[in-house]
């Protein structure tokens, strides 16, 4: 287990749909007397457009989940703006039909991001139940490689948000205050870069796993369109298998 006892689950793809599994998960700690436990449940702008994020809210402040809510309102859903997702001034004020403690950060300052946080779990835990967080901040790159940003937004807005990389405005923090530096920074990139090669390396290695292994798990009995696709996926590793021999 991680060394601080976190229980990480999968990234959704459905957006918006773990704002609901959060809520659950949190019932179920507080059903099974989990005192000190809390969960954190990460989402996008445009997932508070979505149903299941009205219905978590609403569930999570009726029942006191302990549930922290991050929205990473990164002021766009793929091409779809702020703007054009809704009319509230703040997404955080979305909480407040749930009578949920809700706060608006500047989602690029490291350590507010953290004051705020900290003091939704420290609610959370102590049967205080949930909050919603606002990070207001930026997404820098495109949303996946198959998307291009120059479609739908200028440069110009790009270099401003690029100013407040929240990256190297903690470094330049760090370094004001005289914890921090150059050599600092060389000495941590080289440590986390062994770490990566050798998962990496050792991750490459493995040999003896299944490569149709998640077929396994998509419905608890077999189906016919399920096998249909682990051979057609099969057949085709053989075939590449057979090229590169
Ligand atoms: C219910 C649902 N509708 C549509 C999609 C397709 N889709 C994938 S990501 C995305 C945008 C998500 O935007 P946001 O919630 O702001 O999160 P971000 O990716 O910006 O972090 C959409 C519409 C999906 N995965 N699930």
């Amino acid at each position: 287990p991680p060394p601080g006892g976190e229980r990480t689950l999968p990234v959704s793809i459905i957006v918006g749909a773990q704002t609901l599994h959060a809520v659950g998960i949190g019932y179920a700690m507080r059903y099974k007397g989990e005192k000190d436990s809390a969960v954190l449940v990460f989402f996008g702008d445009g997932a508070t457009s979505e149903g299941d994020f009205y219905e978590a809210l609403n569930f999570a402040s009726l029942w006191e989940a302990p549930v922290v809510f991050l929205c990473q309102n990164n002021q766009y859903a793929i091409s779809v703006p702020r703007s054009r997702q809704t009319r509230s001034r703040t997404l955080a004020q979305k909480a407040l039909a749930h009578d949920v403690p809700c706060i608006q950060v500047d989602g690029n300052d490291a350590l507010g991001m953290y004051s705020a946080a900290a003091e939704a779990l420290e609610r959370a835990r102590s049967g205080g139940g949930p909050t919603l967080i606002e990070a207001v901040t930026y997404r820098l790159m495109m949303h996946t490689t198959a998307d291009d940003p120059r479609k739908y937004r200028s440069k110009e807005e790009e270099e401003e948000w690029r100013k407040k990389d929240p990256i190297p405005r903690f470094r330049t923090y760090l370094a004001e205050k005289g914890i921090w530096n150059g050599e600092k920074e060389e000495a941590l990139r080289g440590e986390i870069k062994k770490i990566l090669d050798e998962e990496v390396r050792a991750f490459e290695a493995q040999k003896d796993f299944k490569p149709d292994a998640p077929f396994d798990h998509v419905f608890g009995t077999p189906h016919p369109w399920i096998e249909a696709q682990r051979a057609e996926f099969l057949a085709e590793l053989e075939k590449e298998r057979s090229e590169n021999a």
